[in-house]
């Protein structure tokens, strides 16, 4: 049974007037009630002398309780609080401009009420004499924050494992150490003003010491320790009443196979899995075999007619910044995204939907930091959370070029206590991961890239990963261009050109 399934949007929303004070309500259609304001529907809300001039806020919230509960909230807010609600959410609005450019606008020639001033820094206090900042993890996702945080005054710190690692020679100062591990990771983080993360799998109770000391961290310790175990994250959405499929929680093998009954599912490991390693498609009986003898979460299968992803950006002032929704294609048999494109194709109520509900996610999760979730839509267009990733992600990785702040442009400003970037995209883009092919292992070899690099609108990143073996993502391409059937065509020509293997000597 899954709950939550009855999901509609609606939209509180606050007018500026002329006289510099707000008007409050909510409605299920911006645009319309909108339109109503200014064609004087609503006349005795105003008076002569108070007129609405723009509309300046808005939230979607999924469900009319809330949604009626949050309004009461507002409307007993003084002036000030609600100025200070817009000006923290100037980024998220772009229904806004929608709205305000209605050509009948007939109070546009008004007097301007106040305006609502650029919000201000809250630069990182340093610790130290220059910004110190950590990322536990050292991965492609560290490699490409770095090379967005050579842009900014800035010291890095990476640890890892492995010193081969992408990030272990872009950073400043790499430190090997064990993510996992209390100590190297109290260690590492003690002398540094900041730090982030860029894979789930680290030791929350050192970052939560550290925290307690004065480290700021991205995301929250206490919300990765949610989202970092799958059956804490699932019980976070049921309990916050966000719309996840159904599941129930296995101990072990042998509790597995008791629910044959409830297949078609997934079965996910609660600790440790990423990039399809911890995931199992489980459709008959038999298949029962072939999960995992740890604690878990089997997932209801849902009948999914797309795969969205969201990525929203939170400051320390809690102020957002929503990413386009992106559709992401993924390779059924190795679990792994295979395609993304950007922005998706759905349509716009749907897409109101889904950023309804992941910005309730963060919301709940109550932390900074940037925030992917991964979202399912069924066949009746109601909208299912799958999993959240505190962190950049795959889904976001066509910002680098595609949008004016990329995702991982985005993190250091976060950290850094600048303002928020923009997250207008400049062109649609489509991405291509770049997979370890079958039946290669070993030392790295890349196949096609002469060719590719010749195609004017795409963009290539290779990871820096010294082995290769199958299914291991090793890098990606990014392909921008205003015609949908252009971005297809070449991610196509792309993943029958480019190869990732292994020389032959070790292959
Ligand atoms: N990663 C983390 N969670 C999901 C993904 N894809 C990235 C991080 C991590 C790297 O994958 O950047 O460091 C690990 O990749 P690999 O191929 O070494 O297992």
């Amino acid at each position: 049974m899954l709950y939550n399934t009855r999901q509609e949007a609606y939209y509180l929303y606050i007018i500026l007037c002329n006289d510099g004070s707000f008007y409050t309500g909510l409605t299920d259609d911006l645009i319309r009630r909108f339109e109503e304001h200014v064609n004087g529907v609503y006349e005795t809300c105003y008076t002569f002398k108070r007129r609405p001039l723009v509309l300046k806020y808005y939230e979607t919230i999924p469900f009319l309780k809330d949604a009626t509960e949050r309004e009461v909230q507002i409307k007993g807010w003084s002036r000030s609080k609600k100025e200070a609600l817009i000006q923290g959410n100037f980024h998220k609005l772009r229904l806004l401009s929608q709205c305000n450019n209605l050509s009948h606008h007939k109070y546009y020639n008004l007097e301007k009420g106040p305006d609502s001033a650029q919000p201000t820094n809250t630069p990182l206090r340093l610790r130290s004499g220059q910004p110190k900042a950590g990322i536990l993890g050292g991965g492609q996702l560290g490699r490409m924050l770095l090379q967005a945080g050579a842009n900014y005054p800035v010291e890095t710190f990476v640890m890892e494992n492995d010193s081969e690692c992408p990030s272990a020679h872009l950073c400043n100062h790499f430190i090997k150490g064990d993510i996992a591990n209390f100590d190297d990771v109290y260690n590492f983080g003690k002398g540094l003003d900041t730090l982030t993360i860029e894979i789930e799998s680290v030791n929350t109770d050192a970052l939560e010491k550290l925290q307690n000391e004065g480290v700021k961290i991205y995301p929250n310790p206490a919300a990765l320790k949610i989202i970092k175990n799958k059956i804490l994250q699932k019980q976070f959405y049921k309990n916050h009443e966000i719309p996840t499929s159904d599941f129930i929680i296995t101990e072990n093998l042998a509790a597995l196979k008791k629910q044959g009954n409830f297949l078609p599912a997934v079965h996910k490991l609660g600790l440790g899995g990423y990039d399809g390693r911890g995931v199992e498609i489980l459709k008959t009986k038999e298949d029962l075999e072939k999960g995992f003898d740890a604690p878990s979460v089997l997932e209801k299968m849902v009948k999914i007619k797309k795969e969205i992803s969201v990525i929203v950006a939170v400051n320390d002032k809690g102020e957002t910044a929503v990413y386009p929704a992106v559709d992401m294609l993924f390779d059924k048999r190795l679990n792994l995204l295979e395609y993304q494109i950007s922005p998706a194709d759905l349509p716009e109520k749907v897409l109101w939907k889904v950023e309804a509900i992941a910005m309730k996610v963060v919301k709940y999760l109550n932390s900074a930091g940037i925030f992917a979730v991964e979202l399912f839509v069924d066949m009746e267009d109601n909208v299912f959370v799958n999993e959240t990733a505190p962190r950049v992600h795959n889904s976001g990785h066509h910002t680098i070029e595609a949008n004016f702040s990329s995702q991982f442009d985005m993190l250091w400003r976060i950290m850094l206590g600048y303002p928020l970037g923009s997250t207008e995209h400049i062109l649609p883009a489509a991405i291509v991961n770049l997979v370890g092919a079958d039946g290669f292992s070993g030392t790295v070899q890349y196949e096609g890239l002469n060719e590719i690099l010749q195609i004017e609108n795409v963009f290539v990143h290779i990871y820096g990963k010294k082995e290769t073996r199958p299914g291991r993502k090793m890098g990606h391409i990014t392909i921008l261009s205003k015609e949908k059937q252009e971005l297809i065509h070449q991610a196509n020509r792309i993943k029958h050109t480019v190869k990732v293997v292994a020389s032959p000597m070790l292959s």
